[in-house]
């Protein structure tokens, strides 16, 4: 930020710095964050750390810096005062004031009237909230600390910095493409380097995350053995992939590190079971805290210092051997004991969508090919160091990101690429049967006769690579067949964007893909704004939610992608919300992958946009009321069950309240901040958002059959309201007809008005 006496409107980026506040005290050992600081400014450090741990654990190069520029050196432990004084994990108000008290850029007296003054603004959300605030602004004053800067720090030689990256670079590429770039000073990376990266033609290394170790939360997720029910829901809600289920066996136990506590696995005698948190790749969104039953027991959160020795941990558990998967197949324990394909990604602490893409890597990973739209998942997903990673079998998913609006047709032009040659290869292996062995010739047969199935596909492959490897020697025909052996997996085709991406700009695109009938499997992960370029309202936005182009709230309603694309009759589609319903989602992805033609699954996503009263911490709980009021619909269409001669369309909730619609969206500041500009405006456009669900869920009860029965329930549901209220309605007068006493005068004036009636005829 520059401040002076008169507006500023040139925008450039500061190079020489008056105050620099570092609010995340891991930062200190990855950016050089004082470069730029004046001689005698000031640099405030939020941190735990006393002089003793900062002497020890301050790189060397920041310690002579603050010493030979006289750099005035403040610390405030603003974790502790926000726990304090009950506003949990939020530092900023105290940040703030501190900022004020140091920074001298307005008389410190006006701006702290000014900040207590915006703290009133949460008194329409509860009074707590406000004195809560102004006790942490209090005790920031108080919280201060300046720290004397030992003579001893301009002495310091040795280069931490330098030596806590070079210990961590895993790779050349991770040393001198990652640490620069993730350091700011990509700028400074040559085209040479570039191109001795084999970065030529944009290719990247898989698996650059794991090297980044971030060490960004504040807080971290703590296991307690004792309480944990093995229910791995933990390791299914992290975004980041940050905390894991491991089954350790016997000799692996006993070279555990001390610390490494487990408990006997339920499912199978023998191993050990240990949930695992990495802490230098957690956020600390506490979203795993929030979906573990046994919250606040098994799982809790305490602060990320004195947790550095977890490291230790996750690097041996690193080193555990692959088990064969002991839980129920298509379940959420089975699921979470897969390793994730996709870790680590720098993805908002707590975003919603990267749960979705785990899972499936989890599911799929090792046989999959993505295309990805631009958008949020395109940055996470492939920018200078990429989540996507491998097995142990160095297999993993093809990532490519070509442009926003072509996604659908890229990702088919990869399947098509494929299909081309694995039917090639079909037509090469029938033709040279007469050359293999009886063996290899049932199995070359039953091969081609599963091309196209997912099912066994890996099993299969496997199977003809062992024959295949001991006879190809055999004829020039064979060994063009073991040559392509990549071939022999079926592949499975993803298509990933947001839904700026399929409901708006790639539409016509996806749209041409689906008509296409190609075998392709498309992810929509419908956050319902284009939130990578800073939530611009889309079609997939709901009537009366705030966005850009939308500042006076949507007024119309939310498309029905779904509704549209099962027009079709020949595809797959699907809404989901993990956070709502865990195996629903599962079994979508599952079904959608098994499903010769294409597939859409529309998955709902929270999304730090949408401005969540409570922070993403409450997500879950966000897609559990989506759906439990009705907003959101979870339902699959499936035209294989129509072939079956079955309903294709299964709702997969059934007894949404609307009532609570408007509850629903008063969670989030994307509707509420309506209700403060204009309250008529936005009461009427709940009530459409809320007509608009209502409708939306009819559409889909007629086509699954349950129409009549949610009209009768809700027919019930609100009689007995009225019952309750004292009002009559259609039902209960014809029940109170019956059932009211027989009043003789009043049944003498109705057969007085009878006979009249007839007279007149
Ligand atoms: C043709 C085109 N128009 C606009 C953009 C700029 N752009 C990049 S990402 C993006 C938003 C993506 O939104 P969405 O598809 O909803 O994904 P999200 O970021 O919400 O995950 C936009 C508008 C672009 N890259 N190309
Ligand atoms: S706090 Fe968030 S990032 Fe960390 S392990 Fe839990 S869910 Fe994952
Ligand atoms: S969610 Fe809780 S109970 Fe379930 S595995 Fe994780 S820590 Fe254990
Ligand atoms: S903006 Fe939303 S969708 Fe994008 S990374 Fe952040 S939380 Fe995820």
């Amino acid at each position: 930020m520059r401040f002076g006496d008169s507006p500023i409107n040139s925008e450039y980026m500061t190079a020489t710095l008056d105050f620099v506040a570092c609010h995340n005290m891991t930062y200190v050992r990855k950016y050089n964050l004082i470069k730029g600081l004046k001689a005698g400014g000031v640099f405030l450090l939020n941190t735990s750390w006393d002089l003793e741990h900062l002497s020890k654990n301050l790189p060397s190069e920041m310690k002579r810096y603050i010493a030979e520029n006289n750099i005035r050196f403040y610390t405030i432990d603003a974790m502790k005062i926000a726990h304090e004084t009950g506003m949990e994990r939020r530092i900023n108000t105290i940040m703030q004031v501190a900022f004020f008290k140091l920074a001298h850029v307005m008389p410190f007296d006006e701006a702290y009237e000014i900040l207590k003054k915006d703290a009133q603004k949460y008194a329409k959300k509860s009074p707590t909230i406000v004195e809560q605030n102004l006790k942490a602004m209090a005790l920031a004053l108080n919280g201060l600390h300046e720290v004397i800067v030992p003579e001893s720090w301009a002495e310091t030689t040795e280069n931490v910095i330098e030596a806590v990256t070079k210990e961590t670079a895993r790779k050349k590429y991770v040393f001198e493409i990652v640490n620069k770039t993730n350091a700011f000073e990509g700028d400074e990376l040559s085209v040479q380097t570039l191109v001795d990266n084999g970065m030529t033609f944009g290719d990247e290394p898989l698996g650059t995350t794991a090297s980044e170790k971030r060490g960004i939360a504040l807080e971290v997720p703590e296991w307690n053995a004792q309480a944990c029910i093995q229910c791995n829901e933990c390791s299914f809600v992290c975004p980041h992939a940050a905390i894991r289920p491991f089954l350790v066996d016997e000799d692996e136990w006993n070279q555990a590190p001390e610390g490494f506590h487990v408990m006997d696995y339920k499912g199978s005698d023998g191993l050990k079971y240990r949930i695992q948190v990495s802490v230098e790749d957690c956020t600390g969104c506490g979203l795993c805290v929030e979906a573990c039953p046994k919250k606040g027991e098994a799982l809790k959160m305490i602060p990320y210092e004195g947790q550095e020795k977890e490291s230790v941990n996750w690097a041996f558990a690193q080193t555990l051997k692959t088990k064969e998967n002991p839980a129920r197949p298509g379940t959420i324990v089975a699921s979470q004991f897969e390793k994730p394909l996709f870790e680590f990604s720098g993805a908002c602490s707590g975003c919603g969508e990267t749960p979705y893409i785990k899972l499936l890597t989890q599911m799929f990973g090792d046989r999959m090919m993505i295309s990805n739209a631009t958008g949020c998942s395109a940055i996470y997903g492939g920018t200078q160091a990429t989540p996507y990673t491998t097995n142990e079998q160095e297999q993993g998913p093809a990532w490519s990101n070509s442009l926003f609006e072509d996604n659908a047709e890229y990702g088919y032009g990869m399947w098509l690429a494929s299909q081309t040659r694995r039917q090639k290869l079909a037509a090469e292996v029938l033709e040279a049967l007469p050359e293999m062995s009886d063996d290899l010739q049932n199995l070359a047969k039953d091969w081609v006769e599963h091309l196209e199935d997912s099912e066994g596909t890996r099993a299969r492959a496997e199977k003809m690579k062992g024959m295949l490897a001991s006879e190809h020697f055999n004829s020039p025909k064979l060994d063009a067949i073991y040559k392509q052996k990549d071939q022999f997996v079926k592949p499975t085709q993803w298509i990933f964007g947001g839904d700026g991406w399929a409901y708006d700009i790639g539409f016509g695109g996806l749209d041409h893909i689906v008509a296409s009938g190609a075998d392709v499997n498309i992810l929509v992960m419908d956050n319902e704004v284009y939130a990578n370029t800073g939530g611009q309202v889309s079609k997939a936005t709901p009537a009366s939610a705030i966005a850009q182009f939308a500042a006076g709230g949507k007024s119309s309603t939310k498309k029905d992608l779904g509704a549209m694309l099962m027009t079709y009759g020949e595809v797959y589609v699907a809404q989901i919300a993990s956070g709502a319903n865990m195996m629903q989602t599962i079994r979508a992805f599952d079904e959608a992958e098994k499903f010769k033609g294409p597939s859409v699954i529309i998955a709902y996503t929270p999304c730090i946009s949408h401005g969540l009263y409570g922070g993403i911490l409450l997500a879950l709980d966000e897609a559990k009321e989506a759906v439990n009021s009705g907003y959101w619909q979870l339902y699959r269409y499936n035209p294989l069950l129509e072939d079956l001669g079955k309903n294709p369309m299964i709702l997969d909730f059934k007894k949404p309240d609307f009532g609570k619609v408007r509850d629903f969206l008063l969670t989030q500041s994307r509707f509420g901040n309506l209700l403060k500009v204009d309250a008529e405006h936005a009461e009427n456009l709940y009530d459409k958002a809320a007509k608009d669900s209502r409708k939306r869920f009819m559409r889909y009860a007629r086509l699954s059959g349950d129409l009549d029965k949610f009209l009768e329930r809700e027919a019930k549901a609100l009689a007995k309201k009225n019952a309750d209220l004292g009002i009559s309605t259609e039902t209960n007068l014809k029940k109170e007809r019956k059932t009211r006493p027989v009043d003789p005068e009043r049944e003498a004036r109705r057969a007085a008005r009878k006979a009249e009636r007839a007279a007149k005829k």
